[in-house]
């Protein structure tokens, strides 16, 4: 009876235009529910995937390494920079385990931060990986805190890497001693050389001591001023001499970091010579650097003096620059130019740290847990709303579970081809790579993204934090 009937009651049902209307709204929600519900919910997945992963990686740290500059994942041991320690793991990690709301963990580094760690040693150190490592690692920490004793422990850092400055160009040393002050290592490259300006910055706002600044951006236009006719910088400088040591120009490692710093500077703290020092080198990028191959966008090496291709060599650290086009407005290119990156990770489900695109080559198979790729991948998300990020970061993450993962934490990998791994663990991964995956998958990635500038270390800087008429008068600008 009632399944003769129903097909009259359907008909009834259409007849009237309002049913019909109702019906339509109704399998519309149905659908938006079906389609959408799941995608939210597999990124919310993946969010509290990731920040497990960290959770677990982070406490084999603690358990295994704790103290010590970095874990080694499969022999469960330890691994340090120097003779004496500095911490630099837990540094490096504590902004990503706050942002995840790891307050116990992120409280214990605090703890010894401030209460037992010293950094009046007598060693000698990288003036550049301190700086974007522990530096950028303790502003970050003062940000979140708010703890007088981390800006002390802060300043009392970068003035034991000050000394590192007082070259004849004012670009700094390779090497300085944290506690004689001494320094060494002439022959520095662009990135070493020019990557202090938006730490130090930072430090001269919180302080409202401009030396920390100035003494950065002395470097900066340094190197800036000695630019080829073309606008464009070499990779390698003698800083005494301020003579250029090669004549090779690109965006890569060696350089990378000097250009982010351009852009971010300005728009952190708002100075237009950072700014016109930027918009000036991004046209010589475009001009000589750029290279369509195959209608695929990438980024070669040039002769600085003559714009001439001299290598179509790249290197994973290079993945940062479609994340600083897309910053800078340039959102076709940046698309572009990740989607090359894809490819290439895609190739072989980890990306090799030095690759030919002219050769189709692989020439250094390493990959070593690098944030780049997914750093770009969460910069276009945020830009583009393109759900197509989503799903190529999830592919990221799928591969770095699948390849580097151990019993206790994550390890780099020897060859992207082979998969061999080895026994160590970058303090990176915890600042970069998790944070990054993490802002990327979760609901709060999108106004975190709009609320800070992150350093090249991902160390994240509120933007509500530094007023650029502030800035002006803290940093002397
Ligand atoms: C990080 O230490 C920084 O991002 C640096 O600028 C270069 N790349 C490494 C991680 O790959």
């Amino acid at each position: 009876m009632a399944a003769n009937n129903f097909p009259v009651c359907l008909e009834r049902f259409f007849r009237k235009k309002s049913n019909f209307i109702l019906l339509l709204i109704g399998i519309g929600i149905g659908f938006s529910q079906v389609a959408g519900q799941p995608l939210k919910n597999q990124n919310q997945f993946l969010a509290d995937q990731v920040r497990a992963e960290m959770q677990r990686s982070w406490h084999a740290y603690a358990e295994y390494a704790w103290g010590h500059d970095e874990l080694c994942p499969i022999s469960k041991g330890f691994h340090d920079w120097y003779s004496i320690p500095l911490f630099i793991t837990p540094i490096d990690a504590y902004g990503t385990l706050k942002i995840m709301g790891f307050e116990k963990e992120a409280g214990r580094i605090e703890r010894y931060v401030a209460d037992s760690l010293s950094f009046d040693r007598d060693i000698f150190v990288k003036t550049f990986e301190v700086n974007i490592r522990i530096l950028g690692g303790l502003l970050e920490m003062y940000d979140l805190s708010h703890d007088a004793k981390i800006l002390n422990r802060a300043e009392d850092f970068a003035r034991r890497v000050l000394p590192a400055f007082k070259s004849k160009t004012g670009i700094p040393s390779y090497y300085v001693n944290l506690k004689t002050g001494e320094a060494k290592g002439d022959t520095v490259n662009v990135a070493e050389g020019g990557s202090y300006i938006l730490e130090m910055g930072v430090l001269s706002y919180f302080t409202n001591n401009p030396v920390y600044y100035q003494t950065a951006k002395k470097a900066e236009r340094a190197i800036y001023s000695r630019r080829s006719p073309l606008d464009l910088v070499s990779q390698t400088i003698d800083i005494q001499t301020g003579q250029w040591v090669d004549s090779v120009s690109h965006i890569g490692a060696c350089i990378d970091s000097y250009y982010e710093y351009l852009s971010k500077t300005w728009l952190l703290f708002g100075d237009p010579e950072l700014k016109g020092m930027w918009d000036t080198s991004i046209v010589a990028i475009q001009k000589y650097i750029a290279d369509d191959k195959s209608g695929m966008l990438w980024y070669g090496t040039v002769n600085s003096q003559t714009g001439k291709k001299v290598s179509s060599k790249i290197t994973l650290w290079d993945a940062y620059f479609p994340a600083l086009l897309a910053l800078s407005g340039d959102m076709t290119r940046a698309e572009k130019l990740l989607q090359s990156w894809n490819w290439l990770w895609n190739k072989n489900g980890l990306e090799p740290m030095v690759y030919d695109y002219g050769k189709d080559e692989i020439i250094e198979p390493r990959y070593y847990l690098n944030p780049e790729i997914i750093e770009s991948t969460y910069y276009l998300h945020h830009f583009s709303n393109d759900s197509i990020y989503l799903r190529e970061g999830e592919k990221y993450f799928q591969d770095i579970m699948k390849y580097c993962r151990t019993d206790i934490a994550f390890c780099q990998v020897e060859n992207v081809v082979t998969k061999k791994r080895s026994d160590a663990l970058p303090s990176f991964f915890f600042a970069e790579t998790m944070k990054y995956f993490y802002l990327l998958f979760s609901d709060k990635g999108n106004t975190f993204f709009d609320e800070h500038i992150f350093s090249t270390e991902a160390h994240p800087f509120s933007r509500n934090d530094f007023s650029f008429a502030e800035a002006k008068m803290r940093l002397g600008f």
